[in-house]
C-alpha cells in the first residue's frame, strides 16, 4: 500500500531506507496502476526536496512524470481504438497470432516467418518487428494509421504498449539521441516500389512533432522538402509511379535538448539521362509535366517558349504523345501549384522561381533542336540547325547569345600544338552536345535546388563548432531489375549492395565482434556476406568500376571492348557472360540475378560536357545560368567552378579533390558512396525494412513467393535468430548506473562505476537476460527495462 502522505522520512533522502527504493522498483516496473500515486510522491519528495544537488535525477523525473501522463493519455486512446475496431472484445498481446515481434517466435523459419507476416498483412497490420528492426510491408492502400492521434500514441510510448509501426521507430531514434546525445541514423531500404519514400516521409512526419520546433513555420518547411526534391528527383517507372531516381540522405537537425532546428539533405547520383530518354513505359521527371501543365493552365506557355499543341520530344513516349494530354492533366496542374508553394514556402525568392522554370523551359525546348547534315566541297560532316527558331527560345531562355549558342552544338575547339582550331560536329555529335547539354543543366539545377534549401533550412543557432545532433534518413533508389539494364541500374544496385553491407556488418558481424570482445557467451549466426560482391565492384584496380574508368580512357575502347574487359579479368562466379545476348553481362546480386547491356557504358561513364558549352552558358545574362557553371554552390562545394577549357561534366560534391579531367560517373560514384557511409557510420543506425508483398501494386494481395524471396535475400530470418539469442541493448556501465542507481542505491549515494554496482542494480530490479561484459553491460532483446522505469531505451 502507498502512504497517502509521504512519511516523514521521506524529506530526508539520506534516512530513506532499503524498501523505499524496493517500493519505488516495484511501482514503476510492475505495477502500473499505482503509477499515478508513485508519481504524486515522486513529485513531492524529489522535485521539492532535491533542489540543486540532484540535477541529473530530477531531470529524468521530469521526463518521468511527463512520460507517464502521456502513458495515461495513450494507454486510454489505444484502449478505445482496440474497443472500437473490435466490436468491443479486447484482443491481448497473448493472442497466439499476434506476434508482434518474429524475434519471440518460438520455431523459427522462414516458412511461418512468411505465415505470420501475411496473417498480419491480411489484418492490415503491415508492420512487424523483428527485435529493433522494423519489417514494413507496403499496404498499396490509405491507411487510417498515421494521424494525429497515432502520432500522439506513439510519442514516448513503450514499446510494447502500441502495436508496430514505423512512429516507434521514430521515437527510439528521437530518444536515444537526446537521452545519449549521440546522432542517429534511419537506414530504409528494400525493392523498388516497396515503400522505402512512403516511409522516409512518415518518419520526418513524426520527428518534427517530436523535435517541438518552436515555430509552426520550420515544422512546415521540414515536411515541404522531401515534395520538393521529389517533384524534381522521382519519376514514373515501369515498377513503381514515383520512384526515386536519385538517394538522399535526409538530416534533420537538433539541439542538443532536442528541438528540431533545421534540416540538410544530400543527394546522390541524380539519374540524368532520364532527362534525354525514357524506356517503354517509363517517364521523365515529374517536374516537366508539372510545369508543362501548370504553365498552360495559368496562360504561360507562351512566355516561356512552350507550345501547347506540340509536346517536347523529351516529353513524348509512347503513352503521351500529344501535348494536350499534359496540358489538361488537373493532377499534373496542381502538383505544379503544390510545388510552388513548397518553394515559396521554404523561402525561394520569385525571381528564383522564374529562373528555375526557364531552365526547365530552356531544357524541353532544348530537346527539339534538330541537325541536318550539311555537304560542302571538302567536308560532308558538318552540321546545321534546322529550326533556327527552336534554338533562338533556347538562347533567349538561358539568356544567351543564339550564334554562339549554334556555333557550340555544331562545332568544337582542340587545342593542337598551342593553336585552337575549330573543328565541325557530325550531326550525331551534335545531337550528343545538345543532350549532354540538357542533362547537365538538370542535373546542376537540381543541386542548385538542393543546395539552396540546404542555406534556407540550415540552423541558425548551430555553427562550426557546435553540430549540434541530428537524425540521418536514408532512401534510395531500390534494387532494380528491368527488362533491360543499363549502367543506370548498375549503379543503383551497387548501391544497394552496399547498404546490405552496411546492415550485414551492423546485425552480424559487429555484433559478433562485439560478444567476443567483451567474452560474452552467444551462438555464431551464419549469414550471406555479400563483401565479395562489393569487391568484384569497388576494388581497385581490377574492380568492375575501375575497369570500366580505365577502358573510358581510351578513346578507341567500345562498349564492346569493355564487356570483353569484364570477361577477362572479373573471374568470380557472380559475373558471367549469357549466350546470345550482345554487350550482355550478367551480375549475381544479393537480391537476385541481373543481366545489364553495356551499350552505352562508356559514355555514360565519361559524361563529358563539352567546354565550349560551359563557357557559353558561363556568359549569361541570368544569374542561375551562370551559377549553374560558375560560382561554387556552397562554401566546401568550391570545385565547382571549371576552369576554362576544362571539359569534362564537373560533378557536385563536397571535399572533391580528383582532377576534373579524370572524373568520370564511376569515380564520382564511388566517392559518394564512401561519403555516404563515412555520415551514416557516425550515427547509431535503425533499420526499416520495406517488403513488397506483389508485383502488380494490388493491395490484400500477398504473393507468398515474392515475400519469401525477399526475407531470404535481406537476411530477416537470421536477422531474427540473431535478435532472438542476442543482446540487442548496450550500455556502459557508467551510464548505465548514472541513469539508474537510484533504484538499488539512495540517491546522495555515488555507487562506483563497476560491474558490481551494475549487478547490484540489476538483481534489485530483479531482471533476467542480462550479461555483463567487460566494458559494458547488455540486456536481452526480450526485456525492456527503460521502457518501464523511463522513456528511454538503453
Ligand atoms: V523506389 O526504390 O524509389 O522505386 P520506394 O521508394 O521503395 O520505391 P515508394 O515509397 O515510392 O517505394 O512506394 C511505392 C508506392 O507504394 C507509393 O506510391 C504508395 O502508393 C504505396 N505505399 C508505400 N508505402 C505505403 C504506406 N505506408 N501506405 C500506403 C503506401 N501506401
Ligand atoms: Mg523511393
Amino acid at each position: 500500500k502507498i502512504p497517502r502522505n509521504p512519511p516523514p522520512t521521506l524529506h530526508q533522502p539520506e534516512l530513506w531506507s532499503d524498501d523505499f527504493n524496493d517500493f519505488i522498483c516495484k511501482c514503476l516496473i510492475k505495477d502500473f496502476e499505482l503509477r499515478p500515486n508513485v508519481l504524486d510522491l515522486l513529485q513531492h519528495v524529489f522535485i521539492k526536496q532535491i533542489v540543486g544537488r540532484e540535477k541529473i535525477l530530477q531531470k529524468q523525473l521530469i521526463e518521468l512524470i511527463d512520460l507517464n501522463q502521456q502513458i495515461g493519455v495513450i494507454e486510454k486512446t489505444r484502449h478505445e481504438r482496440i474497443h472500437t475496431k473490435r466490436g468491443g472484445h479486447m484482443k491481448t498481446q497473448t493472442d497466439p497470432d499476434e506476434v508482434d515481434d518474429l524475434a519471440t517466435l518460438e520455431v523459427l523459419d522462414e516458412n511461418i516467418v512468411a505465415e505470420k507476416l501475411q496473417i498480419r498483412y491480411g489484418r492490415d497490420q503491415i508492420y512487424t518487428y523483428v527485435g529493433d528492426i522494423l519489417i514494413a510491408v507496403n499496404p498499396f492502400h490509405k491507411m487510417e494509421i498515421y494521424t494525429p492521434q497515432y502520432t500522439k500514441m506513439y510519442i514516448g510510448a513503450k514499446r510494447t504498449a502500441n502495436p508496430p509501426h514505423i512512429f516507434a521507430v521514430a521515437d527510439v531514434a528521437y530518444q536515444s539521441m537526446v537521452s545519449y546525445n549521440t546522432d542517429q541514423c534511419i537506414v530504409i531500404s528494400g525493392e523498388s516500389g516497396a515503400g522505402k519514400t512512403e516511409s522516409a516521409h512518415l518518419l520526418v512526419q513524426q520527428l518534427t512533432v517530436l523535435g517541438k520546433a518552436n515555430n509552426q513555420t520550420l515544422q512546415e518547411k521540414i515536411l515541404l522538402v522531401n515534395n520538393l526534391v521529389e517533384a524534381f528527383g522521382n519519376a514514373c517507372t515501369v515498377i513503381n509511379d514515383n520512384s526515386s531516381r536519385f538517394g538522399k540522405y535526409l538530416e534533420m537537425k537538433f539541439t542538443c535538448g532536442g528541438t528540431v532546428v533545421g534540416a540538410q539533405i544530400s543527394e546522390y547520383l541524380l539519374e540524368k539521362s532520364r532527362v534525354i530518354h525514357q524506356a517503354v513505359g517509363e517517364r521523365n521527371f515529374h517536374i516537366f509535366y508539372y510545369i508543362y501543365a501548370g504553365l498552360a493552365d495559368r496562360k504561360k506557355l507562351a512566355h516561356y517558349k512552350l507550345s501547347d499543341s506540340k509536346t517536347p520530344k523529351y516529353l513524348c513516349n509512347e503513352h503521351i504523345k500529344l501535348g494536350p494530354d499534359i496540358v489538361s492533366n488537373t493532377f499534373y496542374k496542381e502538383q505544379f501549384d503544390a510545388v510552388e508553394q513548397c518553394f515559396k514556402v521554404i523561402g525561394f525568392t520569385l525571381e528564383e522561381l522564374g529562373s528555375v522554370y526557364s531552365t526547365l523551359a530552356a531544357i524541353l525546348n532544348s530537346g527539339d533542336i534538330e541537325f541536318s547534315p550539311v555537304a560542302t566541297e571538302h567536308q560532308t560532316d558538318k552540321s546545321d540547325i534546322t529550326n533556327i527558331s527552336v534554338l533562338d527560345n533556347v538562347a533567349s531562355l538561358l539568356c544567351i547569345r543564339s550564334d554562339e549558342l549554334q556555333e557550340a552544338l555544331t562545332s568544337h575547339c582542340v587545342v593542337a600544338r598551342g593553336e585552337t582550331i575549330v573543328r565541325p560536329n557530325t550531326v550525331e555529335k551534335a545531337a550528343e552536345v545538345r543532350d549532354a547539354m540538357g542533362k547537365a543543366l538538370y542535373g546542376r539545377l537540381f543541386s542548385w535546388i538542393v543546395n539552396r534549401i540546404n542555406s534556407l533550412l540550415r540552423p541558425d543557432s548551430i555553427g562550426e563548432d557546435d553540430k549540434g545532433l541530428n537524425i540521418g534518413i536514408l532512401d534510395i533508389f531500390g534494387f532494380e531489375n528491368f527488362k533491360k539494364n543499363s549502367f543506370e541500374q548498375l549503379c543503383i544496385n551497387i548501391a544497394n549492395e552496399q547498404i546490405q553491407f552496411y546492415f550485414n556488418q551492423h546485425i552480424f558481424a559487429w555484433e559478433q565482434d562485439e560478444y567476443l570482445n567483451e567474452e560474452v557467451d552467444a551462438r555464431m549466426i551464419e549469414y550471406e556476406d555479400n563483401r565479395p560482391l562489393l569487391d568484384l565492384f569497388l576494388q581497385k584496380p581490377m574492380g568492375m568500376l575501375s575497369l570500366l574508368d580505365e577502358e573510358s580512357r581510351f578513346p578507341q575502347a567500345t562498349d564492346q571492348t569493355l564487356v570483353e574487359k569484364f570477361e577477362d579479368n572479373l573471374k568470380t562466379k557472380s559475373f558471367w557472360r549469357p549466350k546470345r545476348v550482345d554487350l550482355g553481362f550478367g551480375i549475381h546480386h544479393y537480391a537476385g540475378k541481373v543481366i545489364y547491356n553495356a551499350s552505352g557504358f562508356l559514355a555514360k561513364n565519361r559524361d563529358m560536357l563539352p567546354a565550349d558549352i560551359v563557357l557559353l552558358l558561363r556568359s549569361s545574362e541570368n544569374e542561375l545560368t551562370r551559377k549553374l557553371v560558375t560560382h561554387p554552390l556552397t562554401k566546401t562545394a568550391s570545385f565547382l567552378s571549371v576552369q576554362p577549357g576544362e571539359p569534362g561534366d564537373t560533378p557536385y560534391h563536397p571535399r572533391e579533390t580528383t582532377n576534373m579531367r579524370t572524373q568520370t560517373v564511376a569515380s564520382y560514384f564511388r566517392y559518394s558512396l564512401m561519403d555516404l557511409l563515412s555520415k551514416m557510420v557516425a550515427g547509431q543506425p535503425h533499420f526499416v525494412r520495406c517488403i513488397k508483398p506483389n508485383n502488380d501494386r494490388q493491395s490484400n494481395k500477398f504473393d507468398r513467393e515474392k515475400v519469401l524471396v525477399q526475407l531470404r535475400y535481406t537476411g530477416v530470418l537470421e536477422t531474427a535468430k540473431i535478435r532472438r539469442q542476442g543482446y540487442s541493448h548496450r550500455i556502459l556501465f557508467a551510464n548505465f548506473i548514472k541513469r539508474y542507481y537510484i533504484l538499488a542505491f539512495h540517491a546522495h549515494e555515488e555507487p562506483a562505476a563497476t560491474q558490481e554496482t551494475c549487478a547490484a542494480i540489476m538483481e534489485k530490479a530483479k531482471l533476467e537476460n542480462w550479461a555483463m561484459g567487460k566494458t559494458k553491460v547488455s540486456r536481452d532483446v526480450s526485456f525492456y527495462l527503460t521502457e518501464c522505469i523511463i522513456w528511454l531505451y538503453v
